[in-house]
């Protein structure tokens, strides 16, 4: 019996291993300048994680076996543990956490609190119960005032978003249900939601971010190459949160202002 044991607890764990070093189910490709080296850190991460993991279930499967029924069993008695054992594997992995944290965590420090290049294009997005909404300055390269009490989702667009349209700066805000960029220029983001708490995660750019009532949350990134990638919500939002998602499409500079350009023409 110890040993059929030990044969299921090693047999889970070397099947469940090899399913993240062959990469069966593994990240979509990364197309933004922080990508590489948020991949290296994930990589990085599960290594570590990985060898503990494989580690410690081969020695519980082979204690499991070392200490099977043989038929000689003595009166269990309660032993109290290692002290000293306890303080070592809990100081070894509060300096495995903190370390994984203070060396990831630059990466995303980057992004959130220095502030976005010069040049960067300014979107703001606007998460709702079930929708994303895109907005961009218009010529004036400034974002119009919003208020929460215009906000109608279900009118859509600008009206969902709570726009100002007495706001001189607001009449050439552009709103859209699709999310243009254009590659290899920075995105200075702004994040709001309306209704309650929302994630706006693109899995490409491996950029993930809550969006939360009544915060406008700043984050930049660059994506680095043209195509069409999913945006979804990563906050379980309400009942309609599985089908809140959108497309982000990367297009050249070129592409990017024709269709700025049209968008801003409509508005006329
Ligand atoms: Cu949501």
């Amino acid at each position: 019996m110890g040993l059929a044991l030990l044969a299921v607890i090693w047999l889970i764990t070397f099947v469940s291993a090899y399913f993240f070093i062959a990469k069966t189910w593994w990240l979509p490709t990364g197309v933004a300048a922080a990508a590489a080296r948020i991949d290296h850190q994930f990589a990085f991460t599960y290594l570590v994680m990985g060898i503990v993991f494989v580690l410690a279930q081969c020695s519980l499967g082979y204690v499991v076996w070392k200490y099977r029924d043989r038929g000689d069993a003595s009166k269990a008695v309660y032993s109290h543990g290692n002290t000293n054992l306890e303080i070592v594997w809990t100081v070894l992995t509060a300096i495995l956490f903190v370390g994984l944290n203070l060396m990831g965590s630059p990466i995303w420090a980057a992004e959130r609190f220095q502030p976005a290049e010069e040049g960067a294009l300014p979107v703001e997005v606007t998460g709702m119960q079930f929708a994303w909404y895109f907005r961009y300055t218009g010529p004036d390269g400034k974002f119009g005032l919003t208020s929460p009490k215009l906000m109608d989702p279900s009118s859509g667009s600008e009206a969902a978003i709570g726009l100002d349209t007495s706001d001189p700066a607001a009449k050439d805000d552009v709103v859209t249900g699709t999310m243009v960029l254009p590659v290899n220029r920075q995105v200075d983001l702004t994040l709001r939601a309306v209704d309650v708490i929302h994630s706006f995660f693109v899995p490409n750019f491996r950029f993930k971010q809550d969006a939360v009532p009544g915060l406008a949350i700043h984050m930049h990134f660059t994506p680095n190459q043209i195509g069409d990638y999913e945006i979804a919500c990563a906050e379980l939002c309400g009942l309609g949160h599985y089908k809140m998602h959108g497309v982000v499409k990367v297009v050249s500079q070129e592409d990017f202002q024709k269709w700025l350009t049209a968008r801003e023409a409509e508005k006329q």
